[in-house]
């Protein structure tokens, strides 16, 4: 059927373009084969290095690879604007902008690569480099196989476009005279390049689903389920109640965060594109630099030693007010006082650096954790192994102050340095050196713009100051005095505290703003202040909309 289009085309162009070199109609068939001669070639190319990653453990999926790249060198406004607008979802939205720009960069390719062969070569080369580069500053890829990978992909690539066009090229012009014969052979080339340019995309499609699959092989989950924590209910040191069986006020109150945060609830915050499989059999934590007596524990010994639980609630330095970035879970692990003591650190380590096995790094001051506040390189969370997205095997927390400056996750070593000599990751990308945690607090019930029935509604809520503990809640309704919420049961001043305040609500348009005190008798400032550089300050504020019951 597209003959006569085609023809059709061919004509009209043949008008618009006086000179009649570009505008046929056949050529510009021709042009939309090359280009999807280059699509494909691209989009065989990514498939083979996910390919290889599934079937060879030490190569790092190339995408994910340059992903992070991205992320590392990108100004950290945008990471932030990432993970603002996409969520958790923004490492999936960067991979998808990385395959689309490949694959649209593949298509001029194609085109161009008719007229000047060496421009395919060129071109791979020039993205091969880029993902070899990228590797080779990711410190869980390996840059041999990231090379291998490379070549290999470079191949399958070529060949599909180099093949593609070929085909392309050999489909005869249909011609605007009617000549039976070579009308035949061009429907048999038309049939002959849909064909290769099917099982091309097929290849494209197959390769890297397969190799997703293939990878999930290297996934240190059931290292993970193996490990029995010594403070699991029917271990030595079981406590009567788990505290992770603790409820709280959300019992009572439906919608409201519940005192202790399901793992699979709890919010995930990194830089890993991918996220870092550590098996433990080979792993070790090194204690190390300014001290005595640096030392190495394996993970049987660390399991061994993990005998000190605690309730810490967690919070990103990123969350805005009234933000989810936030969660409390029971932890399990040793108490980061018995490491340092053991190491003996000298009077030149005035910071503790957790660095990750990628490459992150977070840093506070040696002071902190001799302050008596809560400390620990943890390997349990809830009751369970470190889930691997939050650090397994093993992570540093520390109560009252920000993730950012602590909770260094996949844990390689702990390091004494010189703390202004030497940064973490956020430090130079903006974020104050230091990070305690800001008092705050959040309304959670009910739901911002919600509309609800007038009469007895409750108002509760979850507020917090890490290492310090919260003294008071207070809610205002409009411009109403400020009133006190009940206060939920105080799981440590480690962790956030819920609220609750039975509000008699008449009909209209309500605001409900909620501020915190903490245990120092500092009231939460109203002033607001965005996240950058260490923390949001402001009250937490919705609007109701109540109606008649
Ligand atoms: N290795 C590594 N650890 C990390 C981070 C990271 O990017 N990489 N982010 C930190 C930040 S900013 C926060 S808020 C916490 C979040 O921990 P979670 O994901 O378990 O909630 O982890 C910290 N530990
Ligand atoms: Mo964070």
């Amino acid at each position: 059927m597209g003959e006569n289009n085609e023809n059709q085309k061919s004509t009209n162009n043949a008008e618009v373009d006086p000179a009649g070199t570009e505008g046929s109609g056949e050529s510009r068939t021709l042009r939309m084969r090359r280009r999807l001669a280059g699509v494909l070639g691209a989009a065989v190319a990514l498939g083979t290095t996910e390919l290889m990653a599934g079937i060879f453990e030490p190569v790092p999926s190339l995408v994910g690879t340059v992903g992070e790249a991205v992320i590392d060198l990108s100004p950290s406004r945008l990471v932030k604007f990432g993970i603002r607008t996409f969520g958790t979802n923004d490492k999936l939205a960067l991979g998808i902008g990385i395959v689309i720009i490949s694959v649209l960069a593949g298509g001029a390719l194609g085109r161009a690569t008719a007229r000047r062969w060496w421009v395919a070569p060129l071109g791979f080369t020039a993205f091969g480099a880029v993902g070899l580069a990228a590797a080779a500053r990711d410190p869980l890829a390996s840059t041999g196989w990231a090379l291998l990978t490379i070549a290999v992909a470079s191949v399958t690539g070529l060949f599909t476009l180099f093949k593609m066009l070929s085909v392309a090229e050999s489909v005869p012009e249909a011609g605007a005279t009617i000549d039976i014969a070579r009308s035949a052979a061009s429907d048999a080339g038309r049939r002959r390049f849909v064909l290769t340019a099917a099982a091309a995309s097929a290849a494209a499609i197959i390769a890297p689903a397969l190799g997703r699959r293939l990878k999930q092989r290297f996934s240190v989950e059931s290292a993970r389920s193996d490990v029995v924590l010594a403070t699991t209910p029917q271990g030595a040191t079981a406590t009567a109640t788990p505290v992770a069986a603790t409820s709280g006020l959300e019992a009572e109150v439906t919608g409201l965060s519940p005192l202790v945060t399901p793992n699979s609830d709890f919010y995930r915050i990194d830089t890993a594109f991918l996220t870092p499989q550590v098996d433990p059999s080979g792993w070790t934590l090194k204690i190390r630099g300014e001290v005595d007596n640096p030392f190495e524990l394996t993970f049987d010994e660390l399991v061994e030693m993990a005998t000190h639980e605690a309730p810490v609630t967690l919070t990103c330095v990123s969350n805005e007010v009234g933000g989810d970035l936030i969660g409390n879970a029971v932890w399990t692990g040793v108490p980061l006082v018995d490491l340092l003591d053991r190491a003996g650190v000298r009077p030149t380590g005035t910071q503790v650096l957790g660095r990750s096995v990628d490459g992150f790094t977070a840093g506070f001051p040696t002071d902190l954790a001799y302050d008596g506040r809560e400390a620990m390189v943890a390997i349990g969370m809830n009751g369970e192994p470190l889930p691997i997205p939050h650090g397994f095997p093993a992570r540093l927390v520390v109560a009252g102050i920000y993730g950012y400056v602590s909770a260094t996750k996949w844990l390689d070593a702990i390091e004494l340095t010189d703390f202004d000599s030497v940064d973490g990751y956020w430090i130079p990308r903006g974020w104050s050196k230091l990070g305690p945690i800001k008092t705050q607090s959040r309304v959670d019930v009910p739901r911002d713009r919600a509309t609800i029935a007038a009469g007895t509604v409750p108002v509760a809520g979850v507020a917090w100051a890490q290492s310090r503990g919260i003294d008071r809640v207070e809610v205002q309704i409009d411009d109403g005095p400020w009133m006190e919420a009940d206060l939920g049961d105080e799981l440590s001043i480690n962790t956030w505290r819920q609220w609750l305040l039975s509000w008699d609500a008449t009909p209209g348009r309500h605001e409900i703003r909620v501020r915190a005190t903490d245990s120092t008798g500092m009231v939460q400032p109203m002033e607001h202040q965005p996240p950058r550089p260490d923390g949001a300050t402001g009250y937490h504020q919705i609007t109701v909309q109540v109606e008649e019951a």
